[in-house]
């Protein structure tokens, strides 16, 4: 894969309309381990359209338990001119074990938008129609227009078989309802000590071509649908290398996501 290093996406996807009259909004799924970088994948985005560091999806320490247990939404102010057209909910994160992390029947329950937003999520029992949270009757707009599975680089090897079966679970479910899905890998720097020094490296990192080929034999994906990024998380300043990779694998998700949409309203 080739990447410009120049930031040529981010004004496109400001500019960017939806095709399908009866959605308002995408609206993305993020899931994966915890500790994965999904909360920190959310701040990313956030970062690069504010154009400042910014933490609006509380982000866990390096050894915490998982630390978002609610069916967060995040929207992003785009300028003074409202919100970009596309929203993402965040979830608890998965772990081994019956009655640990997120149940897989929430996740799967939230694809098909039976979650409504700010849920907080019950490990030990999934939501069901007897619950006030759970919307009985969901429109095209709460469904989930694309399932985004967050895996990090330095533990994909590491990852539990167990947590990886019940990813595999969520991405069968979504594909059983042709919801589109795109694998992102963080950690890139920790993963690779040259891509650390150097992001512009990271198309050439053996390293990081392995761990890209892991994830997708393990989880099951097409490598092209696998995006390796690198998420603000100590920096005190934009970098337009990771604004590049993040950029790159959003226009990715919200091209699916806007084809879904486009093939239900034929
Ligand atoms: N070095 C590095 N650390 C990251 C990256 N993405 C996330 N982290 C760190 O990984 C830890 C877990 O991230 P978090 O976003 O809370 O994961 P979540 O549980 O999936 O929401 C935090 O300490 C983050 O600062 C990354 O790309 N590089
Ligand atoms: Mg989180």
């Amino acid at each position: 894969r080739s990447i410009a290093w120049e930031n040529k996406l981010e004004s496109q996807i400001r500019d960017f309309s939806l095709q399908n009259p009866d959605v308002s909004r995408l609206r993305i799924l993020l899931h994966g381990p915890i500790g994965a970088g999904k909360s920190s994948f959310i701040n990313s985005i956030n970062t690069v359209f504010q154009g400042r560091v910014t933490t609006s999806a509380l982000v866990a320490s390096e050894f915490g338990v998982s630390f978002t247990k609610k069916y967060n939404v995040h929207k992003f102010r785009n300028g003074s001119s409202g919100f970009l057209p596309f929203i993402i909910n965040d979830t608890m994160g998965l772990e081994k074990g019956k009655g640990q992390g997120v149940d897989i029947r929430d996740i799967i329950s939230a694809l098909t938008g039976h979650i409504k937003d700010n849920y907080k999520f019950n490990p030990v029992s999934p939501l069901t129609d007897e619950h006030s949270e759970y919307n009985k009757n969901p429109n095209l707009s709460d469904k989930v227009h694309c399932l985004v599975s967050i895996l990090p680089a330095d533990k994909i090897s590491v990852m539990d078989d167990e947590v990886i079966a019940k990813m595999k679970t969520a991405r069968e479910a979504a594909s059983d309802m042709d919801i589109p899905q795109v694998v992102i890998m963080t950690r890139v720097d920790k993963g690779s000590p040259q891509v650390k020094e150097n992001l512009r490296s990271i198309y050439f990192s053996k390293k990081i071509k392995a761990k890209i080929e892991e994830c997708s034999i393990r989880l099951g994906v097409p490598m092209n649908c696998i995006f390796p990024v690198k998420n603000y998380h100590e920096e005190e300043s934009l970098n337009l290398e990771m604004d590049c990779l993040i950029l790159a694998a959003l226009r990715q998700i919200l091209h699916f996501a806007n084809d879904y949409v486009d093939r239900l309203a034929e």
